[in-house]
């Protein structure tokens, strides 16, 4: 572990008081000189660092940025997220994460960025990512056939819905197939607060690699054309700490990955149900054979989607867009 990251671990222990170079020093076996630099490269990232005078030093405030530093302090998991890559702007994490992934990256490797500058969605479409949101991708490699690949945006979607959950107390549900939604009135009317979209490096028969690419609004603005479909959690939940709730969705990601591996997709899908956004409900689809209107009765272990059509029979979608109010 570098030195600046042990020394801002034993500052937020003492988050109160100063703690002196000295102490630092002979616990780390390092001069004090060394120490000074260490607290100069944390204060060039963004950390206020107080300097006392015989005292030491002294944790102010931690910068409001997405770093591995802190979404890693005190992050309970066994893989997901031990390997971090931190960008202040980039492409694509999803574009990133597939090149690091076909190197061989180790499975959990985790990018993240602060901005994305073509961020994408589905089908080549444009996925809007300034500043203030949580844009980021996770490499995993589970030993699975490529059609099981779609259960990955359902665990994804249930990890952030729990996060979503346990740091904002709003409830968040599914929208089959890639996003997560929040009710925002009385009337049933949501919005999208995230995006998944999960791509992979395959052979036909295994899966190489999964990149889960993950978006969420978070304290973010987000252009006027998207007003009427999309909103931030900080509208909703005033501002939300971004660190905290990026640590919750990789615990959480973990948690259901592993249930996926272990318990398969049965299991991830009777959660999914649960919080589904679409079943019971009369919904348009489109989809590559056109447009679909019929009542979402089921999703299927395989994630598609069973709507009964109005002539009574059942029609088994695998990919589409859904439109909630008809
Ligand atoms: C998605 O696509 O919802 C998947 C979005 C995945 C984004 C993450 S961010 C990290 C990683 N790196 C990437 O480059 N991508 C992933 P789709 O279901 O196709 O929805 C796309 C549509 O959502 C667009 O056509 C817009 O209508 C709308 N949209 C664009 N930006 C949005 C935003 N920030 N919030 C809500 N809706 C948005």
């Amino acid at each position: 572990m570098k030195a600046g990251i042990k020394i801002l671990r034993i500052l937020k222990s003492n988050e109160d008081n100063f703690v002196s170079g000295q102490e630092l020093g002979n616990k780390f076996k390092i001069s004090r000189t060394a120490i000074w630099k260490s607290v100069q490269r944390l204060r060039a990232k963004g950390y206020k660092i107080r300097a006392g005078k015989k005292k030491g030093y002294r944790l102010i405030n931690v910068p409001d940025f997405l770093l591995p530093t802190e979404i890693q302090y005190g992050l309970k998991t066994k893989f997901i997220g031990r390997d971090m890559r931190y960008f202040t702007a980039t492409d694509s994490t999803n574009e990133q994460a597939k090149k690091l992934a076909s190197r061989g990256a180790a499975e959990g490797t985790v990018l993240i960025a602060e901005k994305q500058t073509r961020g994408k969605g589905r089908l080549g479409r444009h996925w809007v990512s300034p500043a203030g949101g949580i844009w980021m991708s996770v490499i995993l490699r589970p030993d699975f056939a490529p059609s099981q690949a779609p259960m990955m945006t359902m665990v994804a979607s249930l990890a952030v819905a729990g996060a979503i959950k346990e740091v904002t107390g709003l409830e968040a549900k599914i929208k089959w197939p890639n996003d997560v939604m929040i009710e925002i009135n009385k009337n049933g009317v949501m919005r999208k607060v995230c995006g998944i979209l999960t791509e992979m490096g395959a052979e036909v028969d295994r899966i190489h690699y999964l990149v889960v690419g993950i978006g969420i609004n978070v304290n973010n603005q987000l252009p006027k054309e998207l007003g009427h479909t999309a909103c931030s959690l900080d509208e909703l939940a005033g501002k939300v700490p971004r660190t905290l709730l990026a640590r919750k969705v990789l615990e959480k990601l973990e948690y259901y990955y592993f249930l996926w591996l272990e318990k398969g997709a049965q299991v991830i899908m009777k959660e999914g149900r649960r919080l589904s956004a679409v079943l019971g409900r009369t919904i348009k689809v489109a989809t590559a054979e056109g447009l679909i209107t019929g009542k979402a009765i089921d999703i299927d272990n395989k994630g598609a989607l069973i709507l009964r059509l109005k002539n009574k029979t059942k029609k088994e979608i695998l990919a589409g867009e859904v439109t909630l109010h008809l």
